[in-house]
């Protein structure tokens, strides 16, 4: 009987133990899981600026475009290459421009082995053009849609939607940047690579030498890296050479929101988010972008100087599964010592969207949409002191009509 009592004993303390050892765990793993490079990136690479995609004109007058998914490898610092995708190349792909009114044709071709799509993101087109999990692109095939541009100037992007698999496709490199172009348009830094610069922002986490696409355990809305790319680029840097440089910074990572400050806390102007440009700049110290997101930003340096762009911690938001808690040091800018004059961010940019608060309140989706940014803070990132529903129609945009945090997709 003493016997079976102290086997029983024995049985209870192994079983605290146990718990207390997972419990332990799971605390230490969570605590564990914050990341911050803040002071730790060398910046030793020059940022990769994604080619500008080549295209003509054919006899309908279409703007042709041939865009081709393929596999390839790419050098991210790991000491050997990393297997990646690409378009047209072997990581990320060419940036399309179009003007507005223009018709486009693009040819897609899939040379992945595997079934994929290029949906338009923010593009305003026609169903049958965009590139959802409804129009899978079979290993060998070229798909061909067509459309007239009709929207305003507007930093966009591209990517494949096959069902199921969005988020592994854009994680290994497949995602581009497309401009849409109004010759009428306000006078902002425009000399692509120069003084009117993409950053392609994404967080990898490495197996080795390979991109790591296993969860882990707080990672239950997508993947979440703990180095950042930019352009493809580790540790980047960026030689200015003009007084002011237009940033279009899009959020290609599978779930992380970023909230991009410079170190120096300096004020940028907001110019332009998902919808296009605003009706004015915004000048802003913090910027949040989620997944699928853009923002164009205005920043102005001086001769000689070093400033880095940074992201992170969030204030106005806390969720671990989109690594808020995290801090990274992005990108580096080095002003030269002689800068050419730029001129200045214009007072107005473009019409305000012609919607009525009623329409808002009369339309669920647009309401909700409200109501989601108003509660994470969204637009708040660009002003947090903005409370004007005008305000928040300019930077949320009724074009931005849901993020979800795994399906880098709106
Ligand atoms: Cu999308």
């Amino acid at each position: 009987m003493r016997r079976l009592l102290k086997l029983l004993l024995v049985l209870v303390a192994l079983v605290i133990v146990a718990v207390i050892g997972f419990g332990g765990f799971i605390a230490w793993s969570f605590v564990s899981a914050k990341e911050d490079t803040v002071g730790k990136v060398e910046f030793d690479r020059p940022l990769a600026v994604p080619p500008l995609a080549e295209s003509h004109v054919d006899a309908q007058g279409r703007r042709v475009f041939d865009l081709t998914l393929q596999r390839g490898e790419s050098d991210f610092g790991r000491g050997g290459p990393t297997p990646t995708w690409g378009i047209n190349g072997d990581y990320l792909g060419p940036t399309l421009r179009a003007r507005r009114g223009e018709k486009v044709l693009v040819n897609v071709t899939n040379e992945l082995g595997e079934t994929s799509t290029i949906h338009w993101h923010g593009m305003h087109l026609p169903a049958a053009m965009d590139g959802g999990p409804h129009q899978p692109i079979e290993p060998g095939e070229t798909w061909s849609p067509s459309w007239r541009i009709d929207q305003p100037e507007a930093t966009l992007w591209y990517h494949p939607h096959p069902h199921g698999e969005t988020a592994q496709h854009v994680y290994r490199g497949l995602a581009g940047l497309f401009y849409v172009d109004d010759p009428a348009g306000p006078r902002l830094p425009s000399t692509y690579g120069v003084d009117d610069v993409p950053l392609i922002v994404q967080d990898k986490e490495f197996d080795g030498n390979d991109l790591d696409t296993s969860h882990g355990l707080f990672e239950s809305t997508g993947i979440l890296g703990d180095t950042i790319l930019v352009n493809g680029t580790p540790g980047p840097y960026l030689d200015v050479t003009t007084q002011r440089v237009r940033l279009r910074i899009l959020d290609a990572s599978n779930a992380r929101i970023y909230d991009f400050a410079f170190d120096d806390g300096r004020e940028y102007d907001v110019v332009g988010t998902d919808g296009g440009l605003l009706p004015e700049p915004v000048p802003v110290t913090h910027l949040e972008l989620s997944p699928g997101e853009r923002a164009e930003v205005v920043v102005e340096l001086t001769p000689g100087e070093r400033v880095v762009l940074r992201s992170g911690p969030l204030t106005s938001f806390d969720s671990r599964f989109a690594g808020t808690d995290d801090r990274f040091d992005v990108l580096e800018l080095r002003a030269a010592d002689t800068l050419a004059p730029s001129p200045a961010v214009p007072a107005h940019l473009a019409p305000a969207p012609e919607l009525a608060d009623d329409e808002i309140a009369g339309d669920p989706d647009l309401q909700d949409e409200w109501h989601r940014h108003q509660r994470r803070g969204h637009g708040h990132g660009a002003d947090r002191h903005r409370r004007d529903p005008g305000y928040h129609r300019a930077v949320g945009g009724p074009q931005h009509r849901r993020v979800a945090a795994q399906l880098p997709c709106a």
